[in-house]
């Protein structure tokens, strides 16, 4: 262990990863898959629907050829059937790929936000859908910015976004944090304040970022976010030659009306690897990298999170409980 590596975490026992995980697999997709991870989830139209990203090749050859964004459909979010044929794709020209889609409905629409590699940058992506067929791009930012995640309704009259900027060069190398910008119409966006900065969470030594699209509660924006930490002794932990990362999962609550105020932020992990299928086996181990919650009437929380970069998780705690994780006293 090198003098600032992280050490030893654990899941808050809050959460509750349903026993028959994952709940999607490459298995489950009736198309070219190797690895099914990182889905956008949310209920629209009365049903429970998934994006997810799907990065096809061979799983047995270790071998990516691309990546595509599929949709899945549930009732219970627990249960879920594909769609046979992938909803979104972009590789063209200057576009690499797209991948990590969140999903959020806002008055009744629903948008999947997205990142886009290209050959200058990453972007983070807006589109709007009513059918998961066809989507319409509203907005792009500039490089290099990704996991947007859109609050599930205005906020004083405007929309609201939380996002990560990578400012590689006034920060040194993997310094990031999370920001939050406003928008009038979805398209034009400004007003950004710094939210949560990396060297705030105990558990992070490298970069934070958005997780899943926030959700209302009676004491503010609940949200959870990605948290990484490096550590120089970790060697191969995956198919890449080095992999030196791990991925946990936080929690913080913003205020209901100024969401770039923290109100609370729980100073330990919510959720850090610790099952086989996150800490083995995968393409990148030592993984939960949540982007999907849903609040259910009876208060629970449902998390889908991609594993090991690998499958799709979902792990469940009651929204009480996570309020009083982030409003504790030290
Ligand atoms: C991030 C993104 C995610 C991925 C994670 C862990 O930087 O690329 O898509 O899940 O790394 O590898």
């Amino acid at each position: 262990m090198s003098d600032n590596s992280i050490g030893t975490l654990e899941s808050s026992p809050v959460i509750k990863r349903y026993p028959h995980n994952p709940v999607l697999s490459a298995k489950d997709v009736p198309y070219s898959s190797a690895l099914v991870f990182n889905a956008g989830a949310t209920k629209y139209n009365g049903k429970y629907i998934m994006c997810f990203r799907n990065d096809y090749g061979s799983l047995e050859e270790q071998r990516i050829e691309g990546t595509n964004i599929g949709v899945a459909f549930s009732d219970d979010g627990i249960h879920w059937e594909v769609r046979p044929e992938p909803c979104f794709t972009l590789r063209v020209d200057e576009i690499i790929h797209v991948y990590d889609p969140r999903l959020i409905v806002i008055e009744d629409k629903c948008y999947m936000c997205f990142a886009m590699d290209t050959l200058h940058g990453v972007r983070g992506c807006i589109a709007v859908t009513d059918d998961f067929e066809r989507f319409e791009l509203l907005h792009m930012t500039l490089p290099d910015n990704r996991n947007l995640v859109l609050f599930p309704e205005k906020v004083n009259g405007k929309y609201v976004r939380l996002e990560r900027p990578f400012p590689a060069y006034s920060r040194g190398v993997d310094r990031f944090d999370i920001w939050i910008s406003d928008s009038p119409d979805l398209i034009h966006w400004g007003n950004s304040y710094l939210v949560l900065a990396v060297e705030d969470v105990p558990f992070a030594n490298n970069k934070i970022g958005p997780g899943a699209p926030p959700v209302r509660t009676p004491k503010g924006w609940l949200t959870v976010f990605h948290s990484v930490d490096e550590d120089p002794a970790r060697g191969k932990d995956g198919w890449e030659k080095s992999w030196k990362k791990r991925y946990t999962a936080g929690v913080m609550l913003l205020d209901s009306e100024n969401p770039s105020r923290v109100v609370g932020l729980y100073k330990e992990p919510l959720m850090v690897p610790e099952v086989k299928y996150e800490v083995e086996g995968g393409y990148r181990n030592k993984v939960v990298f949540p982007t999907g919650m849903i609040l259910e009437e009876s208060g629970e929380v449902k998390i889908y999170y991609g594993a090991a970069d690998t499958v799709i998780g979902l792990a469940t705690a009651h929204v009480d409980d996570l309020l009083n994780l982030c409003l504790q006293k030290p």
